[in-house]
């Protein structure tokens, strides 16, 4: 069945909704928001990593910057987070593999892997062949994946502006191992906040989003949408 594109308004109720349960600790709600009232009432998986899942995380950040959040309210929210993404990645409708490989990693010392999560699963989603590495790789043990698997694309995400040395240490060793053979992106939120991170590495492709990684890789990687 094709349903209409969601309204920006049902994506805000669903992210709403979602925030209250998570809070609550409560995961089969959750998963109802997401799952029942999102997936399977055509709500595209995109729209609801970007605009329920992601925004109600960065609603979790700032509750918890405000102190209106304890650490393990926290730490309960982001496992509901990944809960969920494991049944939308289940459940959504994969496109057929379009034969490029990619391997997605957070650098070394980087514990914030559900950003890269997101970026990891839309990409699968989107036909990609994914290897996805979670959280504070050391970039020794991700050269010698890259050596192995000679994927199409790396990509490497950092949130906090305080791994900008690893992002620049990984790029600059894979561009001594593999030359140009394998394309570099490079995201995640430290790219806001170290705002010559990109401009100095120069990366094949950078975004904001995973959406917007997914549309970009495609192109870089020249392959049909
Ligand atoms: C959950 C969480 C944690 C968890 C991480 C759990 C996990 N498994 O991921 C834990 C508890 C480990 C943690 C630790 C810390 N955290 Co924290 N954390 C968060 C929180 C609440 C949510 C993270 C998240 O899921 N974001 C959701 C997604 C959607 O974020 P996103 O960055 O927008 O991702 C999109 C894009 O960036 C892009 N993207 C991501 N990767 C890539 C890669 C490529 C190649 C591309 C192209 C695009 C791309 O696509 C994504 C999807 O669209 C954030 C709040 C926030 N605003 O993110 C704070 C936050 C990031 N944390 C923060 C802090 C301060 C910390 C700590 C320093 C706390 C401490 N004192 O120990 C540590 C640092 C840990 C470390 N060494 O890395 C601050 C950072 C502030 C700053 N400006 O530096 C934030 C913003 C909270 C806040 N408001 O204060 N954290």
């Amino acid at each position: 069945m094709t349903l209409t594109a969601p309204r920006r308004s049902d994506l805000a109720d669903l992210q709403a909704r979602y925030l209250a349960a998570q809070l609550r600790g409560d995961r089969r709600e959750a998963v109802r928001v997401v799952v029942a009232d999102g997936l399977d009432r055509g709500v595209s998986l995109d729209e609801l990593i970007e605009h329920v899942v992601g925004s109600a995380q960065r609603e979790i950040g700032r509750l918890w910057e405000r102190n209106e959040l304890g650490v393990a309210d926290e730490h309960m929210a982001t496992a509901i987070s990944n809960l969920v993404l494991a049944q939308l990645y289940e459940r959504a409708a994969a496109a057929e593999r379009n034969g490029k490989d990619v391997v997605v990693a957070c650098v070394e010392g980087e514990l914030h892997d559900l950003p890269a999560r997101l970026v990891a699963d839309a990409l699968d989603v989107a036909g990609f062949d994914v290897r996805f590495l979670g959280a504070n790789v050391p970039t020794d043990a991700l050269l010698a994946v890259l050596a192995a698997r000679r994927p199409d694309l790396v990509a490497l995400s950092a949130t906090m502006s305080f791994h900008s040395g690893s992002v620049r240490d990984a790029v600059s060793r894979i561009r001594a191992e593999h030359g140009g053979a394998i394309a570099i992106a490079v995201g995640g939120a430290a790219c806001d906040w170290d705002g010559v991170l990109v401009a100095d590495l120069q990366p094949d492709l950078t975004a904001e989003s995973a959406r917007e990684l997914v549309a970009r890789a495609r192109r870089l990687l020249g392959v049909e949408s």
